[in-house]
């Protein structure tokens, strides 16, 4: 069994989020997915995601694609959760390019192509301008 863990805030959820999760399954038999925490994000980007991390938590476990999910506490825990959900593979989008290279002695490391021209920042703005 190939397990494959991302990462992600997946916050006010996109079609350019479904489908990373979608090619990341695809990569293996068991998708994990590791959702940042509030606390995370307003460490990371200043403010509290739209959606918190119990709504978003709870639409990454409805999807089909997704087996098992989790809260990212910290971005320098990535080599604990890989062993601790014993993954084979670790897929980030390419924004991430060379950042996680250093875990290729634990995993594979693959780096996926974002879908262009959708963000979670664009979408806030479409919205506030409407
Ligand atoms: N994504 C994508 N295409 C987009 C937007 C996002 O493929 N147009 C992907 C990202 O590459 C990422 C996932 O969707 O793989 C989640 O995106 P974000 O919520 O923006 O995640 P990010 O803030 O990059 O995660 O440990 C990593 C952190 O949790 C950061």
């Amino acid at each position: 069994r190939r397990t494959v863990i991302t990462f992600g805030t997946f916050d006010v959820f996109h079609v350019g989020h479904l489908r990373v999760i979608e090619r990341a399954a695809a990569l293996g038999d068991r998708l994990v997915v590791g959702v940042s925490g509030d606390d995370l994000n307003v460490r990371k980007k200043g403010r509290e995601p739209v959606f918190s991390q119990h709504e978003r938590l709870e639409i990454l476990a409805a999807l089909r694609s997704v087996d098992e999910v989790f809260v990212e506490e910290s971005l320098e825990l990535k080599r604990d959760y890989i062993t601790r959900y014993a993954a084979d593979v670790l897929v980030m989008g390419d924004d991430w390019a060379g950042r996680f290279d250093e875990l290729g002695d634990i995993c594979e490391v693959v780096y996926l192509p974002r879908t262009p021209a959708i963000s979670t920042t664009a979408l806030i703005e479409k919205i506030s301008a409407t």
